[in-house]
């Protein structure tokens, strides 16, 4: 499942992507079909002209662009429906992802992050919700050691704005954040939050940004830096995100596996001293 340089590289590197982790028939199709079919429901229900092809695996999302180019908010509906298909919830618990974490951090009681999961639609050209450069554990807290567990439902190509890490940067510990975006008011939670000093950081890193398929599985550490490309192609870049984290990692256990922003903890109360402004 994991080899030894594997796990070696993700110690290091903070980042680690497994090639064909999942198992396409068993485990993505039936998501990408889950997906097609919300989408094909949301068309018929507002008796929309927009022609619905058969479901393939590769092309499960043709209908979806033409779909909220009629209506931009028919994509939220279907960004909130479908993170509680079954087919989505099976993978994010099953054993294989919980073995990962549990090797990855040596731990034997592994918990997933509640409200941690979802899957992304990035949408061409959209900026609003791009992940800035960041670390998940002071949006998701849980443990300092978690884990994130990100799976692309499309093949990405380079013009889909992969996702871009900067391999060594979880040792440098939790980074010091801003939580409102001047420059930016639009957004909010935690894509308003930003790292201090963030460019002078960055200049320390190379920056990398594998290119993935359906099936692939990327491993981030809690602590390291990643952030959204851009997506400059025509086509929306689907993914999933799933995290665990370690019950047994005394920093998580000190606040009680607190979770973050998106359960309505406030990140000052948790680590005063990060927060730059309160
Ligand atoms: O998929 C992306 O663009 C960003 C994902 C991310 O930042 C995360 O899963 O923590």
């Amino acid at each position: 499942m994991i080899t030894s340089e594997q796990i070696e590289a993700f110690k290091s590197d903070g980042v680690l992507v497994i090639r064909n982790f999942y198992d396409l028939e068993k485990e993505i199709h039936p998501i990408q079909e889950g997906i097609y079919h919300i989408i094909a429901t949301l068309i018929r229900r507002h008796r929309l002209d927009i022609p619905v092809p058969e479901f393939s695996p590769d092309d499960f999302d043709a209908a979806f662009l033409p779909m909220i180019r009629h209506d931009r908010r028919l994509g939220s509906t279907v960004y909130d429906a479908i993170k509680q298909l079954p087919a989505f919830i099976r993978l994010l618990s099953s054993h294989r992802n919980e073995e990962v974490f549990c090797v990855l951090r040596n731990t034997k009681l592994a918990g997933l992050c509640g409200q941690g999961h979802g899957i992304r639609i990035d949408l061409p050209f959209e900026d609003r919700y791009r992940a800035q450069w960041h670390q998940d554990y002071t949006a998701q807290l849980r443990s300092l050691d978690g884990i994130v567990f990100w799976s692309p439902l499309k093949q990405i190509d380079s013009s889909m704005g992969p996702v871009r890490f900067c391999p060594g940067s979880h040792t440098r510990g939790i980074l010091p954040v801003t939580l409102h975006d001047a420059k930016n008011p639009e957004r909010t939670g935690a894509y308003a939050m930003q790292i201090a000093n963030i460019d002078n950081i960055l200049d320390e890193y190379e920056v990398i940004a594998p290119l993935t398929m359906p099936g692939d599985l990327v491993l981030i550490d809690f602590l390291t830096l990643h952030s959204s490309g851009y997506n400059t192609s025509d086509k929306v870049r689907w993914s999933m995100q799933m995290r665990y984290f370690n019950y047994l990692e005394p920093v998580g256990l000190s606040h009680a596996w607190k979770g973050g922003i998106t359960t309505g903890t406030r990140l000052k109360d948790i680590h005063p001293d990060i927060v730059i402004d309160p």
